[in-house]
């Protein structure tokens, strides 16, 4: 049995659990409680953040590898355009900008806003990590310009890996994603997959409804904006 240790990002793996229609089980993580509180945990990954992944004897961390584990195990899958195929490098390329330009930066941006004390909360890091999330989410509008998904015509886990990013910047810090950005994360939300796994995830449930009540705090594109 798979196993998925904590939501965060290990929302984007149980999604693609669902696309794909393989067994899983979450196990919660609480970071809010201390990871120092949950040995078995610590014992999976003994860094103490999540997601985690079991599978058999592999262990694994890293959303993104994780997700490429799956379906290079599983697979082949539609969600993994193969080498040869005219999707690849675009997909290749949003489902490693996803965390590597988005989430990764948002997530500092959220930590300063959110948690941080008042007056750092406008620290100069927080505002390069907000031009670097903006400069990159530049790349993912011209993208939807052009295609519906973000490697073409066809849904792939590139889009998990951006939609994900997405939400997290508006449920996060309130950043307002324009028209096509917000039709996008419409059409993703609309999977069955996707409600699935939202049905499996109630942290992310919680998350997702507290943000959406905090909603109206914003002041246009991230600049601004309060910690929601
Ligand atoms: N690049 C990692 C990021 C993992 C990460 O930062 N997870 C957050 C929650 S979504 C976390 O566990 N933070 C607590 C910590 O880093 O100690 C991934 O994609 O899995």
């Amino acid at each position: 049995m798979i196993t998925v240790f904590g939501e965060g990002r290990g929302f984007r793996v149980v999604w693609l659990l669902e696309e794909m229609g393989l067994a899983y089980r979450l196990r919660d993580v609480d970071l809010l409680a201390g990871v120092e509180n949950d040995p078995e945990f610590l014992a999976v990954n003994p860094a103490g953040f999540i997601p985690a992944l079991q599978d058999g004897a592999v262990t694994m961390v890293e959303s993104i590898a994780i997700m490429e584990y799956l379906m290079a195990r599983y697979g082949p899958t539609p969600l993994a355009p193969g080498a040869d195929d005219p999707a690849f490098p675009a997909y290749q390329q949003f489902l490693h900008l996803g965390e590597a330009g988005l989430a990764a930066s948002m997530y500092f941006v959220s930590g300063a806003r959110n948690l941080a004390p008042e007056a750092e909360r406008r620290n100069w890091s927080a505002g390069q990590a907000l031009r670097v999330f903006e400069s990159r989410l530049g790349l993912v509008t011209r993208q939807l310009e052009r295609t519906p998904c973000l490697a073409g015509e066809k849904f792939t886990a590139a889009d998990i890996s951006v939609t994900y990013a997405l939400e997290l910047a508006r449920r996060n810090v309130g950043f307002e994603l324009d028209v096509l950005e917000a039709e996008y994360v419409d059409r993703m939300r609309a999977r069955a997959a996707y409600q699935r796994a939202m049905a499996t995830c109630h942290a992310t449930r919680e998350w997702a409804a507290k943000a959406e009540k905090s909603r109206a705090i914003d002041n246009g594109r991230g600049h601004g904006v309060k910690a929601g």
